[in-house]
């Protein structure tokens, strides 16, 4: 017979599935359901070999899904609008429409050779209005329920692209990680999604997904949502009309509080100076200026020197009526809790340097001792403010209270006399959701002469993005479609007023919140999303993806589920049930990437070591979650494994061996080596280890290949159960090669729709083995063990044994040899 040929077994078998779709799930199907999705590719060039690890692994767990009876949902689409796009645009001149489908058609190419089960018939791109239409639909949804407004605020500007940044594409030196201009801030009104209302359902629903997501992901999502409790404490500022609020987990420190300290970027500050004497205002706004030009993430480096302005007012602190004086500083940012703070210098470092630089008061309200109950050094000689526990002293009613108590007592004196009450803060910040750029979903907002809003009607939805033609789409500051006048005003049939359209777009992350509802959908325009559909399917069963997306494209997914159940179209609130987050894929040690030139080409690849061996690879390499340095694999030796697995079958059809016969009478050593394989696959596979599953199968295959030979012969019935064994689980991995076993093993297309034979049990029982245990060169017992036993569990076997023990008496154990499985040796003194 002619040899493993990959080429030639893709070419017989792709256009037999392309016949039999064997991946398009029906309705009417009664089979419990899986749902496995692979975070959608953004259509920037051809796949990549990222894609081909992440798609790798997803498709691993759909087709073992399949494989275990179930009805398997694992459709794919493409994140389709953004800004590589417009960009790619701006520099060449072509339609960021062209570009984008042009690339998407690519990587369709690509994907239909790499052959995942995907559900073709369901694809979506979220640039169509077909698609977009549902992102305007949903925004309404959010604007109707007060979860979508606008409001003026301070972002991040980047001067040269002309372009709002998200604080983590301000780098730390205060520079855009885009342009590499300085970053400034700049007040601009925006689109905001009220995020930071579930915050509390964010974080504690993420307990749920305990064991099932990494816990590397559930903390990033808990430090991003970063809730925090304590108490709001007012405090009067002499010449104010109304009290100050601050924000303190340590309400039991405020008889300590020296001075308040105020965001320079707050309202608050501003307000002050402009009351404070001349010198001051000009102090306050050279300081101002300094403060806009720093990062949020440089403000918060407390090893900062720290610097200031006195704002010539001072406040009351409430617990003892002392008055002190309030301060602006950059440490204290304007966002977070009130945006000023009650400084406590002894209990505080930030406020201990802060004291010590400008000279103001230090006063220990908390008695911290040393392990050895000294107590500490006055952190005024010292330089290092008490941070940790202890006992409260110079405190009035608090004295004697340990750190704990005196916190819960405190709130309840500030609650009494109605200066305070328990808080609880958060770092999460509502999701700004507007763009000014032109490739993204039209804001479906109409704004009146007189700065009126009304929400464009749901009949006239979608409200379609105009072609680009004519439009200037370089970043500017205000969005291109502002300029499409003709698409931008609307006037209203009956009354004849004229609406101007909202100029923004969508940010990219609307449209993947949502996208996998769609894909239940997809073709149908009456609704996003059929509920009865999402009950069917939903929540995912098991996602897939990068942990680049660990904190924004998840926490805001699970944000929007949370609305859409609220609004009563799902009955789950968590999206993702399960998740895997595969490693990345390096050459060398380094990131693959065109501008360092080493970049493995995934076409290529492909192109010359055929789908299955390239998934093999990937599988076989390690942990999924590791990454994978494409200069320590060898494709040659998966192809070479596939070669010899194939053979198998390939010599079970020349033999001419029945096909449905009983394998009862098969060799039994081989039979049981089977079926250990198809007992143990099934938790291999749902614990991730697929690097694990092929190496048993490298093993079953290397097994079948010594019994053809020198055991039982081809034509035993053992071998065929054996390769049919192969070509299932190996299907998970190489779809081709398996396809092309079942064939030569006699049977129909498609092995992906076979259903695993379960292993029989009375094939797992293990042999046993007689182990006899000597005590000083005389038998002393035998014992009866599995023939797998351990060396360490055979000896504490036979140190357990009566009888052994007996024969040591209390002399002392002065040597153990341990020969598996038959004897263990001890010498005494
Ligand atoms: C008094 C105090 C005494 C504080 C003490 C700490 C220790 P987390 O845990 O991160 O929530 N703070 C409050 N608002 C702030 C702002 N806008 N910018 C910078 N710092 C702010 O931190 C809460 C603590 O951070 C608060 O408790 C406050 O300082 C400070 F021995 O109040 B504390």
């Amino acid at each position: 017979a002619e040899g493993y040929d990959f080429r030639a077994i893709q070419d017989r078998w792709l256009p037999v599935w392309d016949e039999l779709k064997p991946f398009e799930v029906s309705r009417d199907s009664d089979r419990p359901t899986k749902y496995v999705l692979d975070m959608f590719p953004y259509p920037s060039g051809d796949l990549h070999m990222g894609h081909a690890e992440a798609f790798c692994f997803g498709d691993v767990l759909a087709r073992y899904w399949r494989g275990r009876g179930y009805d398997v949902l694992h459709p794919i689409g493409w994140d389709s609008f953004g800004l590589p796009a417009e960009n790619a645009a701006i520099k060449r001149g072509v339609d960021p429409r062209e570009w984008t489908y042009a690339n998407i058609d690519q990587q369709k190419a690509s994907f239909r050779a790499y052959a995942p089960s995907f559900d073709w018939s369901r694809v979506l791109h979220t640039s169509d209005p077909e698609y977009y239409k549902w992102n305007q639909w949903l925004f309404l949804k959010m604007y109707e329920k007060g979860l979508a407004y606008r409001k003026a605020s301070w972002v991040n500007w980047d001067p040269v692209d002309q372009t709002v940044l998200a604080n983590e594409q301000v780098l730390a030196d205060g520079t855009s990680e885009r342009s590499g201009a300085i970053v400034v801030k700049k007040k601009l009104t925006q689109w905001y999604f009220r995020i930071t209302d579930y915050a509390d359902r964010l974080l504690d629903d993420l307990d749920q997904l305990e064991g099932q997501w990494p816990s590397k992901v559930l903390n990033m999502q808990r430090n991003w949502i970063g809730r925090s409790r304590g108490a709001e404490v007012e405090f009067e500022i002499e010449g104010r009309a109304e009290k100050v609020p601050v924000f303190t987990t340590r309400p039991d420190t405020l008889h300590g509080a020296t001075f308040m300290v105020v965001a320079p970027d707050s309202d608050l500050a501003a307000e002050l100076a402009s009351g404070a004497s001349p010198e001051v205002r000009m102090q306050f706004q050279a300081y101002l200026e300094q403060t806009q030009k720093q990062t949020e993430i440089e403000r918060q480096n407390a090893d900062r020197e720290k610097t200031g302005v006195f704002l010539d007012h001072f406040a009351v602190n409430p617990v003892n009526g002392e008055r002190i004086p309030v301060w602006a500083s950059d440490y204290v940012l304007a966002d977070y809790g009130h945006g000023a703070i009650m400084a406590v210098p002894a209990h505080d470092q930030r406020d201990l340097d802060f004291a010590l630089k400008f000279e103001l008061p230090v006063r220990v309200v908390l008695d911290v001792r040393d392990e050895d109950g000294a107590r500490l050094p006055d952190p005024a000689e010292s330089g290092v403010a008490l941070v940790g526990d202890g006992t409260l002293v110079n405190s009035a009613e608090l004295d004697g209270l340990a750190k704990t108590d005196a916190i819960a007592k405190s709130i309840e004196v500030l609650e009494q006399r109605g200066t305070g009450r328990a808080a609880t803060t958060y770092r999460l910040r509502d999701w700004l959701i507007s763009r000014q750029r032109y490739w993204g979903t039209p804001i479906p907002i109409l704004h009146g002469a007189g700065g009126e809003m009304k929400p464009v009607d749901q009949s006239s939805l979608p409200v379609e993005l105009p072609s680009s033609e004519g439009l200037d789409l370089k970043p500017k500051g205000s969005s291109p479609l502002g300029a499409a006048t003709e698409w931008a005003t609307v006037v209203d049939p009956e009354t004849g007023e004229s609406w101007t359209r909202d100029p923004d777009t969508m940010d990219t992350f609307v449209d993947s919140s949502w996208y996998y509802l769609r894909f239940l959908s997809a073709n149908d325009d009456t609704q996003a999303f059929d509920p009865a559909e999402a009950k069917r399917w939903g929540p995912i069963d098991q996602y897939a993806g990068g942990v680049e997306h660990a904190i924004l494209h998840l926490l805001y997914s699970r944000f929007i589920t949370k609305v859409l159940h609220d609004l009563g179209y799902l009955e789950f609130e968590e999206p993702f049930t399960a998740l895997l987050n595969q490693g990345m894929v390096l050459l060398d040690g380094a990131k693959m990437s065109k501008s360092k030139g080493n970049l493995v080409e995934f076409a290529s690849e492909l192109r010359e070591h055929g789908a299955d061996a390239l998934r093999v690879t990937l599988a076989f390499a390690g942990p999924p979650e590791d990454d994978i340095d494409w200069a320590d694999v060898s494709v040659q030796g998966s192809a070479k494994f596939l070669a010899r697995a194939w053979r198998i079958a390939d010599d079970v059809q020349s033999s001419g061996a029945p096909v449905g016969a009983s394998f009862a009478g098969g060799d039994a050593a081989l039979r049981k080596h089977t079926h250990h394989l198809l007992g143990d696959a099934p938790g291999l596979v749902e614990a991730y280890k697929f690097n694990v599953v092929v190496a048993r199968l490298m093993d079953q295959v290397n097994v079948t290949r010594k019994a053809i030979d020198s055991g039982c012969g081809v034509a035993d019935p053992a071998v065929r159960e054996s390769a049919e064994a192969i070509a299932l689980i190996l299907s998970l991995f190489a779809p081709y090669a398996a396809e092309d076993m079942w064939a030569k093993l006699g049977h129909e297309p498609t092995v992906a729709l076979v259903e695993w034979p379960v292993a029989d049990p009375s094939l797992l029982v293990e042999d046993e083995v007689t182990m006899v245990v000597q005590v000083d060169g005389k038998v002393r017992d035998r014992l009866t063990l599995p023939a797998s036993v351990t060396e360490a569990e055979a000896e504490s076997a036979a140190r357990a044994s009566a009888a052994v023990q007996r024969a040591i008496g209390d002399r002392e154990v002065v040597n153990v040899v341990v020969r598996v499985p038959k004897i263990v040796s001890i010498a005494t003194k």
